[in-house]
């Protein structure tokens, strides 16, 4: 007998590595289930007044150097965010028309999460994340954040049930 197929999870948490910016990575998790890839960013304090930026590169093709998509979007009360198609760790200007969203928390919970149908990414059998925060969004001054690392990505979390 086959073992029951289980949704496919992803955890880590961040160090307090990035202190100069309230919105230093502290975990993220990530679910891949049959429907849906979820991202959850937790950070050390998220306000609805953020100037940061978040990007959650997704990787379907590793064979292909670099992220396949990015989701990107402000941190603050009202931004916007949209996901892409990417070129290597950049995102391009093709949007993914397809059901897809971010929810903030501001205030206790202090995380993003970000939900994308896997009918946006072309259904991958399993999907690797990385994620990355500026704070402000650019210039010389800005405070940047990777989780694992600067351009490495998570163990591969495979399709599941779940999400
Ligand atoms: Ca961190
Ligand atoms: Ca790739």
């Amino acid at each position: 007998m086959a073992a029951p197929a289980q949704a496919e999870y992803y955890s880590t948490s961040d160090p307090a590595d990035a202190n100069r910016s309230l919105t230093d990575i502290r975990a993220v998790r990530a679910k891949h289930g049959a429907a849906n890839v979820v991202v959850k960013v937790r950070f050390q304090d998220l306000t609805r007044s953020s100037a940061a930026g978040l990007s959650v590169f997704i990787d379907t093709d590793r064979g292909e150097r670099g992220a396949e998509y990015v989701l990107s979007s402000g941190l603050n009360d009202g931004t916007d965010y949209v996901l892409t198609t990417a070129a290597g760790w950049r995102g391009t200007a093709e949007r993914v028309e397809c059901d897809y969203e971010a929810t903030y928390n501001w205030g206790i919970r202090n995380s993003v999460r970000v939900r994308i149908d896997r009918e946006c990414l072309q259904r991958p059998s399993a999907v690797r994340v990385s994620v990355k925060m500026a704070d402000p969004t650019d210039g010389s001054t800005r405070v940047v954040d990777w989780s694992p690392e600067r351009r490495r990505w998570s163990l591969p979390i495979e399709s599941g049930l779940g999400a």
